[in-house]
């Protein structure tokens, strides 16, 4: 099993704070949340009894496994973006008829290469071909040195509500050309609900949530050349009913400078930082985001509508973002 590796370098996240935090409104990416802390400290958001979606969607792919395994088909060639889910993804493994093999992707290579092992030894007969690579961006598959029948894109745990509309659109269509002819997409879409709820699991009691937001400043000064003062933030969470999204943000406690590599950002008291957006969607919503490429042909939700997993088919004649079609 060999890796292919399209790491992400300290080069690349110096350059990606900087222009973020030099937008008129401060900003940081949402993926610079996962250092092994911040992957450690989501886990055990995962597990909170406010945080409803993970329980909810591993539920849903139990209780619709065989659909869902029979949509996809014979001789799939499966791609996991983000492959930290390995209970979810077990699920697919063990029942989807004739796998032609398995693509994790993942940003971390030192995850992938963890969960692989452990797969490889549980799986000793699939052929697994590693990727690690930031899927927010264009990424190749590796080479795939055996005949498959399609492929099909897993995506859970509502990753896509991270994005923003734009940016979901366009990573949409990503994935239906990477899919292409006859591909399919399972996606995990968190669903619009009661304000009280959604804002509960992001500002869950123990304050992991809290913790997690902040870690992305000590995940910065781990990286780059920087000295935020974790004490001199706050974390602020709400949902934006108009926009449908949770924001996720945080908010300078005093007046303040913070060196980063050879710049320096000034903060005043209260302004803030904006860290996630995690949209929640309709069903009719997030089939009209999806409508350029993907076609909706199975939705499974929860018996209380909190979380939907979703089956998706590439329109065959869709118009790829470089103008391409099948
Ligand atoms: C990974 N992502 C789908 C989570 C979410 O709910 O948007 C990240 C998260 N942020 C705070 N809690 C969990």
């Amino acid at each position: 099993m060999t890796i292919k590796t399209e790491e992400i370098t300290q080069e690349d996240i110096l350059s990606e704070v900087l222009d973020n935090l030099m937008m008129p409104v401060k900003q940081l990416p949402s993926k610079l949340f996962y250092d092994e802390k911040g992957s450690r400290l989501f886990d055990k958001i995962c597990e909170l009894e406010e945080y409803y979606p993970t329980r909810t969607e591993m539920q849903i792919m139990i209780d619709n496994i065989e659909e869902m395994s029979a949509l996809l088909g014979e001789g799939t060639l499966l791609i996991e973006l983000g492959s930290g889910s390995s209970l979810k993804i077990r699920l697919l493994l063990d029942n989807i008829p004739g796998l032609a093999g398995y693509v994790p992707v993942d940003i971390s290579s030192k995850h992938l290469i963890q969960s692989c092992e452990t797969l490889k030894e549980d799986y000793p007969h699939l052929d697994i071909f590693p990727l690690v690579a930031d899927y927010t961006k264009d990424f190749e598959l590796p080479e795939i040195n055996k005949p498959f029948d399609h492929k099909a894109v897993y995506f859970p745990g509502s990753t896509i509500g991270n994005f923003t509309l734009p940016q979901a659109k366009e990573f949409l269509g990503r994935i239906a050309k990477l899919c292409g002819k006859n591909g399919g997409l399972i996606i995990g879409v968190d669903l619009k609900k009661d304000k009280k709820i959604l804002e509960e699991a992001y500002n869950d009691k123990k304050g992991i949530t809290a913790t997690f937001n902040l870690n992305i400043l000590e995940h910065i000064n781990n990286e780059v050349n920087s000295n935020f003062d974790l004490n001199k933030f706050l974390h602020f969470a709400f949902f934006n009913e108009d926009a449908s999204r949770i924001e996720m943000h945080l908010i300078s406690k005093e007046n303040q400078n913070v060196k980063i590599d050879g710049s320096i950002i000034h903060f005043e008291k209260g302004e803030n930082i904006l860290t996630e957006y995690s949209y929640k969607y309709t069903l009719e919503s997030f089939a009209k985001l999806a409508s350029d490429y993907f076609e909706v042909r199975k939705v499974w939700v929860d018996d209380d509508n909190l979380f939907s997993v979703q089956y998706l088919r590439v329109k065959p004649h869709s118009i790829l973002p470089n103008g391409e079609g099948f």
